[in-house]
């Protein structure tokens, strides 16, 4: 299998199903297309059905779409438990990553994925307040539910699904319950988000719409 990523300092979608596949020992090869540069957008069109990624390449098929790959993923690989295994909190586990994979806009436009980034107050947390309380019933609800300490007990795709939100919650110093500041605790031990982000790290290339200095 091969994933087809995007820079890993930005590309938050293609951080999600990574992860799936780092965490639960999944064997994969990884090809970023970068998003920025020369002819980058016609380069991913080349590779990508729909222009974008994440894309995985497997059994002599492309999977577009961070979720779509996600279910593969655990249809592929039952034994993994990448979903919980609790029927009732895998509903609400499915129902939480559906949540960020079409919802979350205001979030996710005023506070882009940027891992290098360290840019406390620069984000108006005001035009978001309303994401904010969001987050914090959803998953707070879901860290009271399962005792923690990830967001349905142990790590599943549902964190997975949030571990950008959580990038950007420390890029930006994004004010967020306790229960959120111990779920990016332990987020942050796990080897695969460690993994992720030390690669974001030592990336040089910028996305300008995605570097709020920039504007
Ligand atoms: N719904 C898609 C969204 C994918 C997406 O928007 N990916 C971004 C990178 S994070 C992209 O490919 N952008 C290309 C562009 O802006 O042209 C998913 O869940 O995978």
């Amino acid at each position: 299998m091969r994933l087809l990523i995007g820079n890993k300092n930005y590309s938050s979608w293609s951080m999600r199903p990574w992860l799936v596949l780092s965490h639960f020992g999944i064997e994969f090869k990884e090809e970023i297309l970068w998003l920025s540069g020369d002819g980058w957008k016609d380069k991913l069109r080349e590779r990508s059905p729909t222009g974008n990624v994440p894309v995985l390449m497997a059994e002599q098929m492309l999977i577009p779409d961070s979720l779509a790959i996600i279910e593969y993923l655990n249809d592929r690989f039952p034994e993994k438990n990448i979903w919980p295994e609790d029927r009732m909190m895998r509903a609400r586990a499915r129902a939480a990553a559906c949540e960020i994979h079409c919802g979350f806009h205001a979030l996710r436009n005023a506070a882009p994925m940027n891992i290098r980034a360290s840019m406390p107050g620069r984000v108006d947390v005001s035009a978001i307040q309303g994401d904010l309380d969001r987050l914090n019933i959803l998953l707070g609800g879901l860290l009271e539910r399962s005792g923690g300490p990830f967001l349905c007990g142990e790590f599943s795709a549902a964190d997975a699904m949030y571990a950008p939100v959580a990038m950007r919650i420390l890029s930006y110093q994004l004010p967020v319950s306790e229960y959120i500041q111990n779920w990016i605790e332990a987020l942050s031990g796990v080897r695969a988000v460690q993994a992720w982000r030390a690669a974001a790290l030592t990336e040089t290339q910028i996305v300008p719409q995605d570097e709020l200095d920039a504007d």
